[in-house]
C-alpha cells in the first residue's frame, strides 16, 4: 500500500520554501501516466519526480495545484475511492484520505480538476505546469485555461501565460534539504554494499544477467525499491557501449566488467560505476590505465568545493585524459590540437558529472546563462565519472587494449569543507 511513512512536515516545509517568492503564481503538477507493458500489464509505476517532490504523494491519475500566500493555497485532486477497483489495484486514499494524511488544504476527485481548477487560477497572473510530458494531461490542462479565460472574459484577458515548471522546481531541487541528504546517503550506502557483494560472485562463465540480478536483490532486500535506472553490466568491448542495456553476455577470462548500476531509495538515487577484472587480476597495461583514471577522477573529486565552476570539471577531466592518452601512445601530436578538434573523444565521448537526486540525471541548471558557468554550492550532489573506451576496432591501440571499456563512477555531496564521497563504501 502506499501509505506514507514520512513525516509529511518534509513535504509542508518544502512548499513554503517554493512558494515563497512565487505569489501570484500557481504552479500545476500532474503525477505519471501509468505506462501500458502489454494488454492490461502496467509497467511498475513510478511517481513524477516534482508531484512526489511537492506533495509526497504516490497514486497515479493525481494532479496538484499549488497558489502561493492564496486560500486553498494547496489543492490535490486524487482518484475517488472504488471498492471494485481498490480490489484488482490497491488502497486509493480517495480525497477524504488524501487530506487527512497529506497536510494539504483541500482534495477533489480528479475528475473535477478542469472545473475546480478554474476557479483556483482565475485569482492568479500566470500558471508554472511542463508541457509536452503528458499529451493527455496537456489537454485537461488546455481545457482548464480555456475556463479560465472563459470566466474571466468581461474582463479582457488572454489565456494566463504558462511557464515551465521544470526549471523552477529544478533549483530547489538542486540544492538538497537535511531529509534528502540522510536519503541520498542511505541510497548511496546500499548500492555500495551491493556492488561490493557482486565482486566474488565475478568469474569467467557468469552471466551479466546473473550478476544484474544480484544486484537487484542485494539493493532491494537493504530497503530500496529498485534499480535507479537500468544498470549497466558490461563485460568486455560491451563496456565500450556507454549505455550498454542487454546485459546478457558471458564473462570472459582476461576482460574486464564494468557495472554502472545505482538504487533507488525513498525515491532518491545513487549511480555507481566500479570495474573489475574478470580473472580477478587485471593485466599490467589495464592496471596501469586503471591507476590513472583512478588519479583523475580523485583530482576531480579535490576540486568539487563552493564557488568551483561546474564546467571546470569537465575541462580538467579533458586536460588529463588526453595525458592519459598520450601516455599510452593512442593519440599523437599536441595536446591543444587534440583538445582543439575534438579528438580524445574517440576515447572520452561524455561528461564527468551530472547532477543527482530524485531523478538519476537530475533536475537544475548546468549554467547560470549561455555564456556563464554555475558556481557549486553546499548542498549539491554531483556524480564524477571519469572514463577511457578503446573501441574493439580500434587501430591505433594495441591488441591487447582493444576493447577495454573503463569508468570510475562516485556521488559526491558538495558540503562547506571538503566534498563528502556518498559512495564511499564501495570498493575500488
Ligand atoms: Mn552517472
Amino acid at each position: 500500500m502506499r501509505k506514507p511513512h514520512l513525516d509529511m512536515n518534509i513535504f509542508k516545509a518544502r512548499r513554503q520554501k517554493v512558494g515563497k517568492d512565487l505569489v501570484g503564481s500557481a504552479i500545476v503538477v500532474a503525477a505519471n501516466p501509468e505506462a501500458v507493458r502489454n494488454f492490461d500489464v502496467h509497467h511498475p509505476y513510478r511517481q513524477d519526480s516534482n508531484f512526489y517532490y511537492l506533495t509526497g504523494f504516490e497514486e497515479p491519475e493525481s494532479a496538484f495545484v499549488f497558489r502561493p500566500g492564496m486560500h486553498p493555497e494547496t489543492v490535490l485532486f486524487v482518484r475517488a475511492k472504488n471498492p471494485e477497483r481498490e480490489t484488482w489495484d490497491g488502497f486509493r486514499y480517495g480525497p477524504e484520505g488524501a487530506k487527512e494524511n497529506f497536510l494539504v488544504d483541500q482534495t477533489y476527485p480528479i475528475e473535477e480538476f478542469e472545473q475546480r481548477a478554474a476557479e483556483l487560477l482565475l485569482e492568479v497572473d500566470q500558471v508554472y505546469y511542463s508541457q509536452y510530458r503528458d499529451p493527455a494531461f496537456d489537454r485537461r490542462m488546455q481545457e482548464t485555461l480555456l475556463l479560465v479565460q472563459a470566466k474571466a472574459r468581461r474582463a479582457g484577458r488572454g489565456i494566463l501565460p504558462v511557464l515551465d515548471a521544470y526549471p523552477l522546481l529544478g533549483e530547489f531541487r538542486l540544492i538538497k534539504d537535511e531529509h534528502e541528504v540522510a536519503m541520498m546517503r542511505r541510497s548511496a550506502e546500499i548500492a555500495a554494499e551491493a556492488h561490493n557483494e557482486l565482486i566474488e560472485h565475478i568469474a569467467p562463465g557468469v552471466s551479466e544477467r546473473t550478476l544484474f540480478g544480484r544486484f537487484t536483490y542485494d539493493i532491494m532486500a537493504r530497503g530500496a525499491s529498485g534499480q535507479s535506472y537500468q544498470g549497466i553490466f558490461a563485460s568486455g568491448p560491451n563496456a565500450t557501449t556507454l549505455h550498454y542495456v542487454f546485459n546478457d553476455q558471458e564473462l570472459r577470462a582476461g576482460e574486464v566488467i564494468l557495472i554502472d548500476a545505482g538504487a533507488e531509495y525513498n525515491y532518491y538515487a545513487s549511480d555507481i560505476t566500479r570495474c573489475h577484472p574478470v580473472s580477478g587480476k587485471f593485466t599490467s597495461r589495464q592496471q596501469e590505465i586503471y591507476d590513472q583514471l583512478l588519479g583523475v577522477q580523485k583530482k576531480v573529486i579535490s576540486l568539487m568545493k563552493p564557488g568551483t565552476d561546474f564546467r571546470k570539471l569537465q575541462q580538467v577531466t579533458i586536460d588529463a585524459l588526453v595525458d592519459l592518452a598520450l601516455e599510452q601512445r593512442l593519440l599523437k601530436g599536441s595536446r591543444d590540437e587534440i583538445i582543439e578538434k575534438g579528438l580524445y573523444q574517440k576515447y572520452y565521448p561524455h561528461g564527468v558529472s551530472h547532477f543527482l537526486g530524485l531523478d538519476v540525471h537530475d533536475a537544475g541548471k548546468v549554467d547560470r546563462s549561455k555564456d556563464q558557468g554555475r558556481p557549486l554550492e553546499e548542498g549539491m550532489v554531483l556524480t564524477v565519472e571519469p572514463g577511457f573506451y578503446i573501441p574493439q576496432q580500434d587501430p591505433d591501440a594495441p591488441e591487447e587494449l582493444r576493447g577495454l571499456g573503463l569508468r570510475i563512477e562516485d556521488d559526491i555531496l558538495i558540503t562547506s569543507e571538503e566534498p563528502e564521497v556518498l559512495s564511499q563504501l564501495a570498493k575500488k
